[in-house]
């Protein structure tokens, strides 16, 4: 199968490229891959799965990576962006992945996003927050990266490893949770590829993905499976209501404009099923102005269905205040759900106390001693609202 040559993936940074690999290796398409990092040794790992590889800062780095320092990670990028042009070359949008905590990811990234947008390429990006147990200093570090991406990229979409962590049951050795972190994020990502690449009821295509990300400014991406013979689209439904990635630091269901859905299964998907998955989603965001979706039938998944949700917090608004669909015409909604009323949330799981220490609260709302103040609003963001908080992550005082 074609790759799409207008669409790029790229992995930057040691945990940025090793995601890349997990993409690949579960998509089962092809797809345009660059790895960048300043640490020699992701070049041989990322190329052996066909992957392009560019070092970054070899001449002050000598490809040992940065040593953790971010402004390094920044440096390296500076001098090296020229060599990025080939790979950018006749694309239209960039899928950033990168793990943030350390150097290379956490200070290449928001340059490269920096360099993107001057070429007039259309940006999302992927990014991981550190786990707990790598300490405060590693997540204060991605704090302040995040904040960098979310003013350089499109879009932008957090991921705290211990809300994927989350996602895993049984053996809990460390390296098993990193693969199987990878594993979970792999089969999300990879998920958009198939969409975009594979033949279904309803296709996506690459500008419509890329309308959507133009609007948004931050999303949450979730996705859930079933197997189950009789009851697997409400099954999915119910995965989406209890995913940590797409909730607020309240436990709720976070408010989106706009939503988009793929959907993967086999020659036995019915309508009946995605009608219910579709009502049941809109239903988790019932104020979603836009919906966009996608099926793909791959006769490997029969028995099986798999689907991917990005929740975007904004939605492109043309001047008279109607969403936009593709190529600017107004987007079609979907058949109008029953109730809209929002549906009860499963209790949250309640966690154990780590070693006496409490987490940071800033109130129901968020907003501290700013409750009964005027938000300060930019961009449809509350400034007043730390960004952990509107990033979803646990901090502990
Ligand atoms: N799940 C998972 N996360 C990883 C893995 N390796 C690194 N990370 C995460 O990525 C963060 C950044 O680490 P790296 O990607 O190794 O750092 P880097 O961007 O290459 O930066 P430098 O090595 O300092 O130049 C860490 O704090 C971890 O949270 C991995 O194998 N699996
Ligand atoms: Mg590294």
């Amino acid at each position: 199968m074609e790759q799409i040559s207008d669409l790029l993936l790229m992995g930057v940074g040691g945990g940025g490229c090793a995601l890349i690999r997990s993409i690949v290796a579960q998509a089962n398409v092809a797809i345009k891959t660059l790895g960048v990092d300043t640490d020699a040794s992701s070049r041989s790992e990322t190329e052996f799965d066909n992957c392009d590889f560019l070092l970054i800062g070899g001449a002050r780095f000598s490809g040992h990576g940065t040593g953790g320092d971010a402004v390094n990670g920044r440096l390296a990028v500076q001098d090296d962006f020229r060599n990025l042009d080939p790979y950018l070359e006749g694309v239209r949008m960039v899928v950033v992945v990168t793990a943030l905590g350390a150097g290379t990811g956490g200070g290449a990234t928001p340059e490269i996003l920096k360099y993107c947008h001057e070429c007039g390429i259309t940006t999302l990006c992927f990014a991981t927050t550190p786990f707990v147990f790598e300490g405060p200093s590693r997540t204060a570090a991605a704090l302040r990266s995040l904040s960098l991406i979310e003013s350089c990229a499109d879009t932008l979409v957090a991921l705290p490893l211990d809300d994927l962590h989350c996602c895993q049951s049984g053996n809990d050795q460390l390296q098993l949770s990193h693969d199987r972190v990878l594993e979970i994020l792999g089969s999300g990502i990879s998920l958009m590829w198939r969409m975009l690449c594979l033949p279904g009821y309803i296709n996506l295509d690459v500008e419509r993905l890329r309308s959507m990300v133009v609007g948004g400014k931050r999303a949450r991406l979730g996705f859930a499976l079933s197997e189950d013979v009789m009851e697997r689209a409400g099954q999915v439904v119910e995965q989406f209501r209890g995913c940590k990635l797409l909730h607020d630091s309240s436990g709720k269901v976070v408010a989106a404009e706009a939503l988009l859905v793929g959907i993967v299964a086999g020659d036995d998907l019915r309508l009946s099923e995605i009608t219910v998955l579709m009502r049941g989603i809109q239903k988790l965001f019932p104020k979603s102005l836009r919906v966009e979706m996608g099926t793909v039938q791959d006769p490997a998944f029969n028995g099986r269905i798999e689907v991917v949700l990005f929740a975007f917090d904004k939605v492109l608004r043309p001047p008279d205040g109607n969403a936009l669909g593709p190529g600017g015409a107004v987007a079609a909604k979907l058949p109008p759900v029953a109730d809209t009323l929002p549906v009860a949330l499963a209790p949250r799981r309640a966690k154990g106390k780590s070693k006496g220490r409490s987490k940071l609260s800033f109130g129901p709302t968020g907003r501290g001693k700013f409750q009964n103040s005027e938000p300060t609003i930019y961009e449809g963001v509350d400034l007043d609202v730390p960004s952990y908080i509107r990033y979803g992550i646990n901090i502990e005082k």
